[in-house]
Protein backbone atom coordinates (compact mmCIF):
# COMPACT_ATOMS: atom_id res chain seq x y z
CA UNK A 1 0.00 0.00 0.00
CA UNK A 2 1.00 3.63 -0.57
CA UNK A 3 0.18 6.92 -0.02
CA UNK A 4 -0.38 8.78 -3.41
CA UNK A 5 0.43 12.57 -4.08
CA UNK A 6 -3.06 14.73 -4.45
CA UNK A 7 -2.83 17.30 -7.08
CA UNK A 8 -4.08 20.65 -5.60
CA UNK A 9 -6.00 23.18 -7.62
CA UNK A 10 -5.56 24.86 -10.04
CA UNK A 11 -3.33 22.14 -11.42
CA UNK A 12 -4.34 21.81 -14.77
CA UNK A 13 -3.94 18.17 -14.86
CA UNK A 14 -7.48 18.15 -12.25
CA UNK A 15 -8.73 19.57 -15.60
CA UNK A 16 -8.46 15.70 -17.47
CA UNK A 17 -11.64 13.64 -18.24
CA UNK A 18 -11.45 10.30 -16.81
CA UNK A 19 -11.90 7.12 -19.93
CA UNK A 20 -13.32 4.12 -18.06
CA UNK A 21 -11.71 1.16 -16.50
CA UNK A 22 -11.54 -2.00 -19.18
CA UNK A 23 -9.44 -4.41 -16.86
CA UNK A 24 -10.70 -5.36 -13.35
CA UNK A 25 -7.30 -6.80 -12.50
CA UNK A 26 -4.79 -6.84 -9.46
CA UNK A 27 -2.69 -2.80 -10.55
CA UNK A 28 -6.73 -1.69 -9.94
CA UNK A 29 -7.42 -3.53 -6.70
CA UNK A 30 -3.83 -2.03 -6.06
CA UNK A 31 -4.81 1.65 -7.18
CA UNK A 32 -8.28 1.22 -5.14
CA UNK A 33 -6.42 -0.02 -2.00
CA UNK A 34 -3.60 3.31 -2.63
CA UNK A 35 -6.42 5.68 -3.26
CA UNK A 36 -8.41 4.04 -0.04
CA UNK A 37 -5.46 4.61 2.22
CA UNK A 38 -4.71 8.24 1.02
CA UNK A 39 -8.18 9.13 1.48
CA UNK A 40 -8.58 7.62 4.92
CA UNK A 41 -5.00 9.35 6.11
CA UNK A 42 -5.65 12.78 4.43
CA UNK A 43 -8.49 12.88 6.01
CA UNK A 44 -11.52 12.94 3.60
CA UNK A 45 -14.83 11.34 2.88
CA UNK A 46 -13.91 11.02 -0.74
CA UNK A 47 -11.09 10.98 -3.60
CA UNK A 48 -11.53 11.09 -7.04
CA UNK A 49 -8.45 8.76 -9.53
CA UNK A 50 -8.44 12.59 -11.48
CA UNK A 51 -6.97 13.51 -8.17
CA UNK A 52 -3.91 11.35 -7.96
CA UNK A 53 -3.25 11.74 -11.90
CA UNK A 54 -4.88 8.59 -12.62
CA UNK A 55 -7.23 9.40 -15.20
CA UNK A 56 -9.69 5.93 -15.26
CA UNK A 57 -12.81 6.44 -13.61
CA UNK A 58 -12.36 5.35 -9.86
CA UNK A 59 -13.62 6.68 -6.67
CA UNK A 60 -13.71 6.00 -3.45
CA UNK A 61 -15.88 7.24 -0.10
CA UNK A 62 -16.40 6.65 3.24
CA UNK A 63 -18.77 9.13 4.45
CA UNK A 64 -19.29 6.78 7.97
CA UNK A 65 -18.18 8.34 11.54
CA UNK A 66 -16.86 4.88 12.35
CA UNK A 67 -14.58 5.05 9.03
CA UNK A 68 -15.34 1.52 8.19
CA UNK A 69 -17.67 1.77 5.18
CA UNK A 70 -15.35 1.86 1.79
CA UNK A 71 -17.63 2.63 -1.36
CA UNK A 72 -16.07 1.87 -4.45
CA UNK A 73 -17.38 3.44 -7.59
CA UNK A 74 -16.16 2.66 -10.88
CA UNK A 75 -17.00 3.75 -13.97
CA UNK A 76 -20.31 5.33 -12.30
CA UNK A 77 -23.31 7.05 -14.54
CA UNK A 78 -25.75 8.89 -12.52
CA UNK A 79 -29.34 7.66 -13.96
CA UNK A 80 -31.43 9.68 -12.00
CA UNK A 81 -31.77 13.10 -9.86
CA UNK A 82 -34.00 14.70 -7.72
CA UNK A 83 -34.57 17.31 -5.08
CA UNK A 84 -31.91 19.97 -4.34
CA UNK A 85 -30.21 20.58 -0.90
CA UNK A 86 -27.37 23.07 -0.10
CA UNK A 87 -24.18 21.53 1.66
CA UNK A 88 -20.72 23.51 2.69
CA UNK A 89 -18.13 21.73 0.78
CA UNK A 90 -14.68 21.28 1.23
CA UNK A 91 -11.86 19.23 -1.43
CA UNK A 92 -8.51 17.59 -0.97
CA UNK A 93 -7.19 19.40 -4.13
CA UNK A 94 -8.61 23.06 -2.57
CA UNK A 95 -6.91 22.48 0.81
CA UNK A 96 -8.50 25.01 3.28
CA UNK A 97 -11.53 26.49 1.62
CA UNK A 98 -14.75 25.54 2.18
CA UNK A 99 -18.07 27.13 0.55
CA UNK A 100 -21.87 26.24 -0.37
CA UNK A 101 -22.82 24.46 -3.57
CA UNK A 102 -26.09 23.73 -4.55
CA UNK A 103 -26.82 19.97 -6.01
CA UNK A 104 -29.44 17.22 -6.09
CA UNK A 105 -30.91 16.08 -3.08
CA UNK A 106 -31.05 12.38 -4.30
CA UNK A 107 -29.10 10.13 -6.76
CA UNK A 108 -29.20 7.09 -8.66
CA UNK A 109 -26.47 6.00 -9.36
CA UNK A 110 -25.12 2.51 -11.57
CA UNK A 111 -21.14 1.41 -11.08
CA UNK A 112 -19.33 -1.62 -11.22
CA UNK A 113 -17.78 -2.74 -8.37
CA UNK A 114 -13.98 -3.59 -8.33
CA UNK A 115 -14.48 -7.10 -9.54
CA UNK A 116 -16.76 -5.55 -12.50
CA UNK A 117 -19.94 -6.90 -10.99
CA UNK A 118 -22.90 -4.34 -11.98
CA UNK A 119 -24.56 -2.88 -8.82
CA UNK A 120 -26.68 0.22 -8.04
CA UNK A 121 -26.52 3.19 -5.62
CA UNK A 122 -29.14 5.20 -4.43
CA UNK A 123 -27.87 8.26 -2.25
CA UNK A 124 -29.07 11.06 -0.29
CA UNK A 125 -27.47 13.50 2.11
CA UNK A 126 -24.04 14.05 2.41
CA UNK A 127 -23.64 10.54 0.64
CA UNK A 128 -25.40 12.06 -2.50
CA UNK A 129 -23.17 15.26 -2.04
CA UNK A 130 -20.07 13.20 -1.98
CA UNK A 131 -20.68 11.10 -5.21
CA UNK A 132 -21.56 13.80 -7.29
CA UNK A 133 -18.41 16.13 -6.05
CA UNK A 134 -16.76 12.55 -6.50
CA UNK A 135 -17.92 12.16 -10.31
CA UNK A 136 -17.29 16.04 -11.31
CA UNK A 137 -13.70 15.40 -10.50
CA UNK A 138 -13.84 12.34 -12.79
CA UNK A 139 -14.90 15.23 -15.54
CA UNK A 140 -12.37 17.87 -14.79
CA UNK A 141 -14.41 19.62 -12.71
CA UNK A 142 -13.88 21.19 -9.30
CA UNK A 143 -16.52 22.44 -6.74
CA UNK A 144 -14.93 26.09 -7.12
CA UNK A 145 -16.01 26.38 -10.66
CA UNK A 146 -19.97 26.53 -9.01
CA UNK A 147 -18.88 29.69 -7.01
CA UNK A 148 -18.30 33.08 -8.50
CA UNK A 149 -15.55 34.61 -10.69
CA UNK A 150 -14.34 36.81 -7.86
CA UNK A 151 -14.29 34.00 -4.88
CA UNK A 152 -12.55 31.88 -7.65
CA UNK A 153 -9.68 34.36 -8.08
CA UNK A 154 -9.63 34.65 -3.98
CA UNK A 155 -9.18 31.10 -4.00
CA UNK A 156 -6.35 31.17 -6.72
CA UNK A 157 -4.71 33.73 -4.97
CA UNK A 158 -4.76 32.11 -1.31
CA UNK A 159 -3.56 29.02 -2.89
CA UNK A 160 -0.50 30.75 -5.09
CA UNK A 161 1.03 31.92 -1.83
CA UNK A 162 0.42 28.57 0.23
CA UNK A 163 1.73 26.99 -2.70
CA UNK A 164 5.07 29.34 -2.42
CA UNK A 165 5.27 29.29 1.94
CA UNK A 166 5.60 25.48 1.20
CA UNK A 167 8.59 25.76 -1.39
O1 LIG B 1 -12.96 14.90 -3.28
C1 LIG B 1 -12.38 15.36 -2.31
O2 LIG B 1 -11.57 16.25 -2.46
C2 LIG B 1 -12.68 14.87 -0.91
C3 LIG B 1 -13.65 15.76 -0.19
C4 LIG B 1 -15.05 15.22 -0.39
C5 LIG B 1 -16.20 16.10 -0.03
C6 LIG B 1 -16.28 16.77 1.18
C7 LIG B 1 -17.38 17.55 1.50
C8 LIG B 1 -18.39 17.67 0.61
C9 LIG B 1 -18.30 17.03 -0.61
C10 LIG B 1 -17.22 16.24 -0.91
C11 LIG B 1 -13.28 15.74 1.30
O3 LIG B 1 -13.29 14.73 1.91
S1 LIG B 1 -12.84 17.24 2.04
C12 LIG B 1 -12.57 16.77 3.76
C13 LIG B 1 -13.84 16.54 4.51
O4 LIG B 1 -14.87 17.01 4.13
C14 LIG B 1 -13.84 15.70 5.74
C15 LIG B 1 -12.71 15.13 6.22
C16 LIG B 1 -12.74 14.35 7.37
C17 LIG B 1 -13.90 14.13 8.02
C18 LIG B 1 -15.06 14.70 7.56
C19 LIG B 1 -15.03 15.48 6.41
ZN1 LIG C 1 -12.66 17.25 -4.28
Amino acid sequence: MALLKILHYPDTRLKKIAVPVTKFDRALAALVSDMAETMYAAPGIGLAATQVDVHRQVVVMDVSEERNNLLTLINARVTHKEGAQVYEEGCLSVPGIYDKVERAALVRVDYVDIKGKPCVLEASGLLAVCVQHELDHLQGKVFVEYLSPLKQGRIRTKLAKQAKANL
